[in-house]
């Protein structure tokens, strides 16, 4: 290791001893902390069924730079590029739609070995793996999917349902790990319907059909996510936040959970705002790290002011393992390998940068009434030096420090992306 990283370190250490930090314990809790890499950012959201058309859903990704992944051999070669410049305990998570079958395998017919290569690589890197049913990019989901109208559709889509959740048991007999499973349904409408509740009363049913006929399934973890709305399902989304909360209390399962995914509030409403509430109901709880723009719900994850509030959240709650954290956005107008491990990152370092809190000064001060020691020391440790125990934990992985790694992925851009036409 370059000795001026090591310096920064030892220096490091005794700050942060200052305010009864151990760094090298904060360093073992966030290195053993999963983190769910969506496996969407290689591919824009592609997958690899084989058929025609485009992502929908009320999702997009824009831009066009060159060498995006074409089938599962190139995703994952990338994929192995990025877990080398992303530290710390890993889960790979895919959707439905990244499916590996030799002709084209509908939704509703899914089987765990359309997914054994995905499992066979994940075995072998020492992977949990967490999954997604796909409720997009369909013919059948033009009209609402779990929540159609019409009772095929919503039949085809309970199926789809009920597959994924016996293909993520198979991931978790495969890696040996529990796998999270994340509903999504875009569902939902451009204009304000007349009837608000009868769409969510099918959604209900669907969910209750879904999970009623794989009680059988072990090791299953199953998140609900709502949303805001969708592009061109701007006025109401059947999965809203009230929906999914309600479903989720209501079911007071242990298996059944919310995701809360920091793109899909009001632009006023943030997650780490919310966690102190959902802990005071469930046990556990599903995070898809991204980042709001305006109307936009998935840029690349930046080390900003939110980010940071999520994870002190985490810590002061005591949630950390109790959370499972994955990554979710999709940027096609850079290098997406960067911006993959670059959101990344950023997702680590706030981890580690919360577990760096003085969280026991903090809470002794409030216990005590103090609250304006509680607030001066919580703006002072805001620029304690982060950064180097930051460096030090990636050297001492390997995985890159500072322009290290960005050099190196441009070095596999130049010889295996640029090549992809
Ligand atoms: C969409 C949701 C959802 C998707 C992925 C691809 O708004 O956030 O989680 O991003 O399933
Ligand atoms: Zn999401």
């Amino acid at each position: 290791m370059e000795e001026s990283i090591l310096k920064g370190y030892e220096f490091a250490k005794e700050y942060y001893a200052k305010y009864g930090v151990d760094v090298d314990k904060a360093i073992e809790i966030c290195d053993n902390t999963p983190i769910s890499i969506h496996c969407w950012q290689g591919d824009d959201v592609n997958g690899f069924e084989k058929k025609d058309g485009g992502l929908s859903g009320g999702i997009q990704t824009t831009g066009n730079y060159p060498g995006k992944a074409r089938n599962p051999q190139e995703l994952r070669a990338d994929l192995d590029v990025v877990l080398k410049h992303f530290p710390g305990e890993k889960k790979i998570n895919i959707h439905a739609c990244y499916l590996e079958a030799d002709g084209f395998v509908d939704r509703n017919e899914i089987e765990p070995k359309h997914f054994e290569k995905w499992a066979d690589w994940a075995v072998e890197h020492n992977l949990g793996i967490d999954f997604n049913p796909t409720y997009f990019s369909h013919p059948l989901s033009e009209n609402g999917t779990l929540s159609a109208r019409d009772d095929k559709v919503r039949e085809f889509w309970v199926e789809h349902g009920i597959r994924c959740r016996r293909i993520g048991g198979y991931f978790a007999e495969r890696t040996g790990k529990t796998c999270v499973i994340n509903h999504w349904t875009p569902d939902g409408d451009k204009e304000f319907p007349i009837d608000t509740l009868s769409p969510r009363l099918r959604l209900k049913d669907s969910y209750d059909k879904i999970f009623a006929e794989t009680e059988d399934v072990k090791n299953v973890m199953d998140g609900i996510e709502s949303k805001l709305f969708g592009i061109g399902l701007e006025s109401y989304t059947v999965g809203s936040h009230e929906f999914c909360m309600g479903y989720v209390m209501k079911k007071n399962s242990d298996h059944i959970i919310m995701t809360l995914d920091c793109g899909h509030y009001h632009p006023t409403e943030v997650v780490s705002a919310k966690l102190g509430a959902v802990y005071a109901f469930s046990d556990h709880c599903l995070l898809h790290v991204s980042r709001p723009v305006r109307w936009d719900s998935d840029h690349v994850v930046n080390y900003d002011d939110e980010l940071k509030s999520i994870m002190d959240e985490l810590v002061r709650l005591d949630k950390v393992q109790a959370t499972y954290i994955a990554t979710d956005y999709f940027d096609a107008s850079i290098n997406r390998l960067i911006a993959w491990i670059t959101g990344l990152r950023n997702t680590r370092k706030a981890l580690l940068a919360s577990l760096l809190t003085p969280v026991e000064t903090l809470k002794k001060f409030e216990r005590e009434g103090d609250t304006s020691s509680r607030l001066a020391v919580s703006q002072e440790y805001k620029t304690l030096p982060v950064g180097l125990v930051w460096d030090y934990y990636c050297a001492k992985k390997g995985a890159g420090v500072g322009l290290d790694w960005i050099n190196e992925v441009k070095r596999y851009e130049a010889e295996v992306t640029a090549k992809r036409k």
